[in-house]
């Protein structure tokens, strides 16, 4: 694994980074889960920038400001919603990643906070969602431009000793 990920447990809303990313919906105007904590957290003003963007599709990223968050931007994805694995799922996944880091080098970041996008209510494996977020992340940064730290946030204990797997997996196979 790249050291310029970190992975962590703990509530991304309270993260001192210049980007967290949302797992919202294709609404972009709130919902349960992560979206909803990092509405309440965020503030009034955060929907209604929302409200501006007219939606975001699967796979798709967009940023607005954080308001009352510590971080300076959030961008907002919309993961899959898990169906059996043959409808691009992994694909789409991947693409939040990729278009959310790259939302993220436009704006100069230089640390950015991912939560376990889709795992939640959207029902996809977190072992399998793990491994794609890794995998992406890992790929990004050797030709990063602004990203200097990317931190990979599990919301529960569970969900953190299945990250550090993975990622203990990921440098025993490039041992080979
Ligand atoms: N900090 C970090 N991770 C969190 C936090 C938090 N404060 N709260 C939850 N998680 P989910 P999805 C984790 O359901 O599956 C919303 O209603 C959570 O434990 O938030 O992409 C949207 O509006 C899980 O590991 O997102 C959409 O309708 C991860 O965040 C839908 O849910 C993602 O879970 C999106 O579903």
């Amino acid at each position: 694994m790249d050291q310029r990920i970190e992975i962590i447990r703990g509530d991304i809303t309270k993260l001192h980074v210049d980007a967290i990313v949302n797992a919202a919906n294709s609404s972009l105007l709130g919902g349960g889960g992560v979206d909803g904590a990092i509405h309440r957290a965020a503030g009034p003003q955060l929907l209604e920038e929302c409200r501006t963007l007219l939606g975001c599709k699967t796979g798709e990223a967009k940023i607005t400001k954080g308001y009352n968050l510590p971080a300076k931007f959030i961008i907002h994805t919309v993961g899959p919603i898990w169906q059996n694995g043959n409808h691009d799922e992994d694909e789409l996944l991947a693409q939040c990643y990729k278009n959310s880091l790259r939302a993220a080098e436009q704006n100069h970041v230089e640390s950015i906070a991912f939560p376990s996008i889709s795992t939640g209510v959207y029902g996809f494996p977190i072992e399998r969602a793990s491994r794609i977020a890794l995998r992406e992340m890992n790929e990004h940064l050797p030709h990063a431009q602004t990203i200097q730290k990317i931190i990979a946030v599990c919301f529960s204990e569970h969900d953190y000793r299945l990250y550090l797997a993975s990622a203990k997996e990921f440098d025993e196979r490039k041992k080979i």
